[in-house]
């Protein structure tokens, strides 16, 4: 399987293709537009909402509602290109007026100029945007589609926002309760969260947050011990890690594994029938595999680069001091960032599922899913 995206944030559209979804499906046009809604949602997203409503226009790959086993190709138009159309147009454009040298702290901007040659900042970030999540999410729940029709669903839920954290845990079951504002599981810390946004806000300042992710029905035996590179836990990790401002991943008890001792650790293993753990501090998988248990990982996200009262910065190539570039900014995008880190996730286990059971059809892949232990 294989997913390729391309699109400037306020360039004409988005795209994503993806390869490698059996034929046979029948895709979910509702639970996408859905997606793409909750990700332009959640407590501190910023102007730029308000004039994007994102829809996916398949453009190939899927026919009378049913995939056909070739390329998915997907759109999603910039509204705001409209705006924008006079600085972006690839046949020719004005690339004066929005040109940015005072390069963010934190954002792709001056890593950017300076591995791509270019002394206009503006085209490092067009890319490096998050806007670009908003395909991956349109993609990664037809593979959540997929997934699901071999009983494996995936859930999860805002745990810590603006430094309010969330200590309990939670079942599976529970997470569809999670509340529509900051998609905060606990009602009094959300509201103490987006108190802290608005403070945030009030003082030209970003904030972060901590997503937690779970996959219930995955059976045992998927990723591998034997290389490196077919470990699960290593391509869940480098899934989450490509969303835009996420620093950090867990798995299971994750850095606090390290803190403690093995007999705190360590899942035991009793028989009833089958093999079974009386905990999951493991978080499902072992090895490199998953071993049948709720697969749970954490993302850190880290507060936005762009700060409406600006850093501290040199502006580039002059070096001269100045304050860092803000027009508009997410104050918080933790809620939107959760709703991608389930579509990358769904997008990688989907490919660690097909690969390893193939299938021409989605019900050929469906058999061969049940005919496992
Ligand atoms: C982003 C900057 C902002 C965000 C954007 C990500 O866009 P703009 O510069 O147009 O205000 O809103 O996210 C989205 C547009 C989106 O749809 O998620 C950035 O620099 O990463």
């Amino acid at each position: 399987m294989r997913l390729s995206t391309a699109g400037e944030s306020h360039g004409k559209g988005l795209v994503a293709i993806l390869e490698g979804i059996p034929a046979g499906l029948k895709v979910d046009f509702e639970e996408i537009a859905a997606r793409l809604a909750a990700r332009q949602s959640g407590y501190g997203r910023g102007a730029r909402q308000k004039i994007e409503k994102d829809n996916a226009e398949f453009l190939a790959g899927v026919r009378g509602g049913v995939t056909l086993g070739s390329p998915i190709a997907i759109l999603i138009p910039n509204l705001d290109y409209a705006n924008w159309e006079p600085y972006m147009a690839p046949e020719g454009c004005d690339i004066e007026t929005k040109k940015l040298t005072k390069v963010r702290p934190g954002h792709a901007d001056l890593a950017g100029v300076v591995k791509f040659g270019t002394d206009d900042a503006r085209n490092i970030l067009e890319r490096a945007s998050a806007r670009e999540t908003a395909v991956r999410v349109a993609a990664g729940t037809v593979c959540r589609t997929l997934l699901r029709t071999l009983g494996v669903e995936i859930a999860g839920y805002v745990r810590a926002a603006g430094g309010i954290r969330d200590e309990k845990e939670y079942r599976f079951e529970e997470l569809a309760g999670r509340s529509p504002v900051l998609s905060m599981m606990d009602r009094a810390l959300e509201r103490e969260a987006c108190a802290s946004i608005d403070r945030c806000r009030a003082e030209g300042d970003s904030c972060g947050g901590i997503a937690e992710l779970r996959v219930k029905g995955l059976k045992s035996g998927f990723g591998s011990c034997m290389t490196y590179r077919e470990k699960l836990d290593a391509r869940l990790a480098a899934a989450l890690m490509s969303v835009q401002a996420v620093k950090g991943v867990e798995v299971g008890l994750g850095f606090a594994a390290a803190e403690k001792r093995g007999s705190e650790v360590h899942d035991e293993i009793y028989y009833d029938g089958s093999f079974r753990r009386k905990t999951n501090r493991a978080g499902g998988i072992e090895g490199g595999m998953s071993n049948g248990e709720e697969i749970v990982l954490r993302a850190a996200m880290k507060p936005i680069p762009t700060l409406m009262k600006g850093l501290q910065t040199a502006e580039y190539p002059s070096g001269k001091p100045v304050r860092a570039a803000a027009e508009r900014s997410d104050v918080c995008a933790i809620a939107a960032c959760e709703e991608v880190l389930e579509s990358a996730l769904a997008y990688e286990l989907a490919a660690v599922v097909t690969e390893r059971l193939g299938g021409d059809t989605a019900a050929e892949l469906k058999a061969r899913y049940g005919a496992l232990a």
